[in-house]
């Protein structure tokens, strides 16, 4: 069964999906929605998304949205038929797993959104940026870039010594941060966080994620 995906090739969400499906190895079709002209809050993407968002799946005749629900699920599923297991392998991996999940989610995430808006998405809008507001989330990056660098001087990935979603989850807005919002520096300081961002961004899946935003 070919999975369809609702998204665009350049947006973060969408991304971490395609990211964890050529990850593990699922087939999928890749239904653009063109969010620069607003087809995400159109009817017919609401049915499948109804907070007007992107991305969203259909594999047969079951339809998920989110994209953390997503990764998870389909790395549930591979774990579950033998394949390629991202989840963790001890029930303490996975419990550490979905620590990270959660710090990604929480933590790390929303400042970097911000960052990114501010920074990216409304001066491209012919908007000004502020930047008062990045400091602020700035600064608080850096703390929370000090318990990943902490963390990631004890395991090589986030959940153990394991590629898993918790590292996985974090490509997409990472790439944002240091490629778009020019915030390279706030990772190549972290020695441990750096080498782990570079492991992580050279694997096959990410490539291929980023040669489709080309
Ligand atoms: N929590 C949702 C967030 C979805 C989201 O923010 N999608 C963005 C693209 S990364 C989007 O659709 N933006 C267009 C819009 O909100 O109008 C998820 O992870 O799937």
């Amino acid at each position: 069964m070919v999975v369809k995906v609702y998204g665009a090739t350049y947006a973060a969400c969408p991304q971490r999906v395609m990211a964890c499906l050529f990850e593990l190895g699922f087939k999928f079709d890749l239904i653009k929605v063109d969010l620069q002209s607003g087809e995400q809050r159109q009817p017919e993407n609401q049915l499948r998304q109804p907070f007007g968002q992107v991305p969203s799946i259909e594999d047969g005749d079951f339809k998920l949205f989110e994209s953390r629900a997503i990764i998870r699920y389909y790395a549930a599923k591979s774990a579950s038929q033998g394949g390629t297991n991202l989840l963790g392998e001890t029930l303490e991996e996975r419990a550490l797993v979905e620590q990270w999940l959660e710090v990604e989610v929480n933590n790390y995430n929303p400042l970097i959104y911000t960052m990114v808006l501010q920074l990216v998405v409304l001066p491209q809008q012919g908007q000004v940026g502020d930047m008062e507001l990045v400091r602020d989330c700035k600064g608080k990056l850096e703390k929370v870039l000090d318990v990943y660098e902490e963390r990631l001087s004890k395991t090589k990935y986030l959940g153990g010594e394991r590629f898993t979603i918790a590292d996985l989850t974090h490509l997409p807005s990472t790439r944002f941060l240091m490629e778009e919002g020019g915030m390279e520096d706030l990772i190549k300081r972290r020695t441990n966080l750096h080498n782990w961002w570079l492991d992580i961004s050279s694997r096959s899946s990410w490539l291929k994620v980023m040669d489709l935003r080309k």
